[in-house]
């Protein structure tokens, strides 16, 4: 089995002990980290949800898998950041409200940040009003970046994005959003500045937005 396979395996089992330390083994085998993340566990995830969606595995499990993948993150960090000195400006993040789930979000905010943003993090199930208080609180926020995992929050983000273009500090940010079931479409279609499907484009369409 390589590595990546291992790596696989051990997010799947929901082993976060095991995924820490084969995360640092194959860093030592100098394998690509976005492989790392990108085939080994993000890929494992993928089959987690699968597994759920056919009632093979539950919440609890899930869990558990997503515990390890964040134990994996946090050894493949430093090697995922650019380690951009000059600070581009100040972004905000945050999972819209209603949805709990943070890895995507939190990695967004991870390349966010290496890509030379100051990012506070307001959180999973953050309200709309939590977004537009801290716009209005900071004339600085050039960037507001809203995550949704669930098809049923979607209306959440809609709204979300409605507060934060109907708020006074509107021309100080741009919007971009991303996750799971968001698309181009759905952006254009709430008024949000941007989309990315991913971690890494969210970054670099970020630094085009501002
Ligand atoms: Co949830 N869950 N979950 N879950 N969960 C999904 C999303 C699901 C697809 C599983 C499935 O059924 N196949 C399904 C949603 C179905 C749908 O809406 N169409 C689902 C469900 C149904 C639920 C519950 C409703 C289950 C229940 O209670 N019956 C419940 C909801 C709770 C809530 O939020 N209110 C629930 C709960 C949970 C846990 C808490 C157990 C756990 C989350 C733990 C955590 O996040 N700390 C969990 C997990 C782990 C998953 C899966 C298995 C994995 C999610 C994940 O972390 N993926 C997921 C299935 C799947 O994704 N295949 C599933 C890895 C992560 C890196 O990817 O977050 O997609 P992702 O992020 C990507 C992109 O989306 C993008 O970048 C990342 C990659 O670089 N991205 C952005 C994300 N945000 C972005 C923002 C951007 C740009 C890009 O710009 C701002």
């Amino acid at each position: 089995m390589s590595k990546i396979q291992e790596i696989f395996a051990a997010v799947e089992a929901g082993k976060s002990k095991d995924v820490a330390a084969l995360v640092q083994a194959a860093l030592d085998e100098k394998i690509a980290p976005l492989s790392i993340l990108n085939d080994g566990m993000i890929a494992a995830m993928g089959v987690v949800g699968d597994k759920f969606q056919k009632e093979e595995i539950f919440i609890p499990e899930m869990l558990v898998a997503a515990r390890a993948m964040q134990k994996g993150v946090a050894v493949l960090k430093p090697f995922l950041a650019d380690d951009a000195s000059a600070s581009i400006g100040k972004a905000i993040i945050g999972t819209v409200s209603g949805d709990l789930h943070d890895i995507g979000k939190n990695l967004v905010c991870m390349m966010l940040e290496s890509a030379g943003f100051e990012v506070t993090d307001l959180g999973v199930d953050a309200p709309k009003e939590k977004f537009t208080e801290a716009v209005e609180a900071d004339d600085k926020i050039i960037l507001v970046a809203c995550s949704a995992l669930l098809t049923t929050t979607m209306p959440a983000m809609k709204d979300t994005v409605a507060a934060l273009n109907a708020s006074p500090a509107r021309k100080n940010f741009k919007i971009i959003v991303g996750g799971a079931p968001i698309t181009e479409d759905f952006c254009k279609e709430i008024g949000a500045d941007a989309y990315a499907p991913d971690a890494g484009s969210a970054a670099k369409v970020a630094k085009t937005l501002v």
